[in-house]
């Protein structure tokens, strides 16, 4: 069987080159032509272990090929993003670029074609798809779960959910994923399928919330919010996750939006949503706080990328607290061991933290957690003010101290 994957970003590249190595003949899609012909060349930069090897090899055995057009084949999978953009004061999904894959796609169609959604979508788009596509059209929504530095193995070993909008959908698409998926498949109609992808990563999005909201108050009676929480979680049924300088990402900062969309019930879902949206904010205060008095304040920013070790900036918290502190004229150097690309200029760590008055770590890059005592006196010494403010609680605050710092702990 031919399978044409439209969208070749996170999702569609690691699955389109899994499926050709398994067999498959694959046609990979997408309307960048810079992306296409970095496939091609094998110079693609994505830093995800192992993901590079996995798609040469599927280009080298001939079964993928990659184009700007689609073309006709018996499976079609979308992976194409579905953002969130405003909508009077709230956000709602922008499906341009599901339809867009959608219209791009349905000239090649023929009866008994299956089509499979893996972006993730409001409830009842994979039945307004359908309609779309006509009778004879197959058509499934298999939501993505994997997450991003562990892309590979989650994609073989995690459970899949998919959702027909009949019961042959469900099946056809179930054998295409049996074919790499370790992990055990459930079928169900497509608004469930739907609704399960927004309530896993909403489900994440208020445990953060409340995690935030625990660093707060515990800031405010004294308290660390970090041992509270680690004490809290040696009960057997609590497991609080962990506050931070804000939840960003291209899924779990955005997917909740598409529930309250369409639910004025969502009360929970928005306020927590609003809650993780201002944590850049408050840790852009306790900046403010740490570098009172200093004129002329540099903010030496480690870390721009939404969360360790990866490194996509997209939505990421640094990217509002360095617009903010930039804002008040303050000067700010960013340095990221990982990020290629961001919206403000990066350095490399000398340039950031030279004349500095306050480091503020805002990703758990492996790299930080490991600077021994030589790195942090080097760093130190070059400072104007020894301050560093860690939202991760990710460095060892004893050695930072002994090398002369003043260290400030989120939520403490
Ligand atoms: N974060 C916290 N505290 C925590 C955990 C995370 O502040 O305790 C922050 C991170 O720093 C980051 C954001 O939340 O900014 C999201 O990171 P993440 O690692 O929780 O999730 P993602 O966005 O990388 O991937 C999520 C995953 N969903 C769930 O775990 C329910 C992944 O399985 C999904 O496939 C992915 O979203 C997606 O594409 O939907």
């Amino acid at each position: 069987k031919k399978i044409c994957v439209v969208g070749l970003g996170y999702i569609g590249l690691p699955t389109a080159s899994m499926l050709a190595n398994h067999g498959y003949k694959v046609v990979g899609v997408d309307i960048d032509e810079n992306k296409v012909n970095a496939i091609k060349n094998g110079t693609l930069q994505i830093e995800e272990p192992g993901l590079m090897t996995l798609v040469k090899g599927a280009i080298n055995s001939g079964n993928l090929i990659v184009k700007t057009e689609p073309e006709e084949a018996d499976i079609f999978i979308i992976c194409v993003p579905t953002p969130a953009v405003e909508n009077n004061g709230t956000k709602k999904c922008d499906l341009s670029y599901v339809w867009s894959a959608a219209r791009s796609i349905k000239p090649y169609l023929k009866k008994g074609n299956l089509v499979i959604i893996e972006s993730t979508i409001p409830p009842n788009t994979t039945n307004k798809l359908h309609e779309f596509f006509g009778e004879g059209i197959y058509v499934a929504h298999c939501p993505e779960r994997v997450l991003p530095g562990r892309i590979l193995i989650e994609l073989v070993e995690n459970d899949r959910i998919i959702g027909g909008v009949d019961k042959k959908s469900a099946e056809l698409a179930k054998e295409i994923y049996q074919s790499f998926v370790d992990g055990n498949i459930y079928l169900t109609d497509a608004t469930t399928a739907e609704m399960v992808k927004l309530m896993e990563n909403t489900f994440r999005d208020v445990n953060i919330a409340l995690a935030n909201e625990f660093a707060k108050v515990c800031e405010e009676i004294g308290v660390n919010v970090w041992e509270a929480i680690e004490l809290a979680n040696k009960h057997p049924r609590v497991n609080i996750l962990k506050p931070g300088p804000g939840v960003g990402g291209h899924c779990i900062s955005i997917d909740p939006w598409f529930i309250v969309e369409k639910s004025k019930n969502a009360k929970l879902i928005k306020t927590a949503r609003e809650l993780n949206d201002k944590m850049p904010e408050y840790v852009c205060n306790l900046i403010l706080r740490e570098v009172e008095g200093i004129e002329n304040p540099k903010i030496a920013i480690l870390g721009v990328t939404y969360k360790g070790n990866v490194d996509d900036t997209r939505e990421s918290p640094a990217k509002k607290i360095v617009a903010m502190l930039i804002s008040k004229n303050f000067t700010v150097k960013c340095y990221d061991p990982h990020a290629k690309v961001f919206d403000y200029e990066l350095c490399d760590l000398r340039s950031c933290i030279e004349n500095a008055d306050c480091i503020v770590v805002l990703a758990d890059h492996n790299e930080f957690k490991d600077f021994n005592e030589e790195e942090i006196k080097n760093i130190g010494s070059k400072m104007r003010t020894k301050k560093i403010i860690d939202t991760k609680n990710i460095l060892n605050h004893e050695l930072w101290e002994k090398c002369g710092f003043d260290v400030v702990l989120l939520g403490d």
